[in-house]
């Protein structure tokens, strides 16, 4: 997509991957702020800006400051951090970069899911710290991944995707949506607690919203059981982050993998101090190839909207929203 629409004004609050902050640059006027505060921003140009590219948190009274605003096009498929319902009552269009990344953050829930179960992050250390050779082989693995029975909460794109790597790996597999997919041969179960007793490995892929806040609790990991492994790849507001340090330090599971945080970037002392965590900075889509296509989906959707198109991933929050005139 190539149209220029240079007296269109785009908003850039905070960091954006340098790929589409270019792509931006050639295509519209943009206007770059440190972070997403109306403080920042004079009200003439606030005036002026049609369009925002965000990675960053988008609320309600940010969005009132840009009368003019037509479009939110957020980086990452997951955007509680945009106020969409908000934007979706005032107008408002917001896209997101689902598919793109499918592949990629299924990839690395495997890796993590493999690294907590296996210890293999521990068992690099021990041979980088000289002591294969001075101690001998690296203890045996207490968990395994064999005869492990996966249950996979949010069964969409990136749950799909999880569960076909899964079927590879030879482990049987169970699902949590609040709807039945019919075509999918997995059980289902209508409960989350449900699906924790019936398997041994929880995997969360369930997006942040108000109906999944701390949807794992106490209850959900003490049904997981003693040889449970929880996997979050999702978002860390659908874990209630305390009951897990709890369920990790007192043996209710036997281990957990976290690539999310409840407060990114801030990860509890105690949940760093625990041998059976194993533990990632976010980076479940983040490689140079995944990122790009990213960075390309959001300009995809800013050029698509102006040039009269519509969006091409509009949240279901503001897909009733039109194409705007051109
Ligand atoms: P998706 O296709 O929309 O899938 C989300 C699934 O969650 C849907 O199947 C939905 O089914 C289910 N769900 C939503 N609310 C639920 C609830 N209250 N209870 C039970 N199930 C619920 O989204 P996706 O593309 O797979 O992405 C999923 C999430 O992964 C994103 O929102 C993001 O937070 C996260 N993510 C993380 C990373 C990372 O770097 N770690 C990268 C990308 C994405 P129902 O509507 O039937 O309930
Ligand atoms: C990104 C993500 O790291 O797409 C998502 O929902 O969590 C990740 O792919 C994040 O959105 C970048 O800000």
């Amino acid at each position: 997509m190539t149209d220029a629409r240079h007296d269109v004004t785009i908003l850039v609050p905070g960091r954006l991957h340098e790929h589409a902050a270019n792509r931006i640059d050639k295509s519209f006027r943009i206007v770059r702020i440190e972070r997403a505060d109306a403080g920042l921003i004079d009200a003439e140009t606030a005036g002026t800006v049609r369009g925002m590219a965000a990675m960053t948190g988008i609320n309600a009274a940010f969005i009132d400051a840009l009368p003019k605003l037509e479009i939110i096009a957020n980086f990452g498929v997951g955007y509680d951090a945009v106020d969409a319902k908000h934007a979706g009552a005032r107008g408002i269009m917001v896209t997101n970069t689902p598919d793109v990344l499918t592949e990629e953050v299924a990839d690395t829930a495997l890796g993590l899911l493999i690294n907590t179960v296996r210890e293999l992050p521990k068992a690099e250390q021990w041979l980088r710290q000289g002591r294969w050779e001075k101690d001998g082989h690296y203890p045996l693995s207490q968990a395994t991944l064999r005869g492990r029975r996966a249950g996979i909460f949010g069964m969409g794109r990136i749950g799909l995707a999880i569960a076909r790597r899964l079927e590879a790996f030879g482990l049987s597999i169970a699902y949590h949506n609040r709807r039945k997919v019919e075509e999918l041969p997995y059980a289902y179960h209508p409960t989350l607690i449900g699906l924790a007793e019936a398997v041994d490995t929880l995997i969360s892929v369930a997006p942040g919203t108000a109906s999944t806040d701390k949807a794992v609790n106490a209850a959900v990991l003490k049904a997981l059981g003693p040889d449970g492994v929880f996997i979050n790849i999702g978002r860390g507001s659908t874990v209630d982050q305390d009951a897990l340090i709890d369920a990790l330090k007192n043996g209710v599971i036997r281990a957990a993998g976290l690539d999310v945080f409840a407060d990114e970037p801030r990860v509890p002392q105690a949940l760093i101090d625990l041998p059976n965590a194993s533990l990632l900075p976010h980076v479940g889509s983040a490689s140079v190839h995944t990122r790009r296509a990213m960075a390309d989906l959001v300009v995809d959707n800013l050029i698509s909207w102006f040039s009269g198109k519509g969006p091409v991933t509009p949240v279901a929050e503001t897909a009733h929203i039109p194409p705007r005139p051109i």
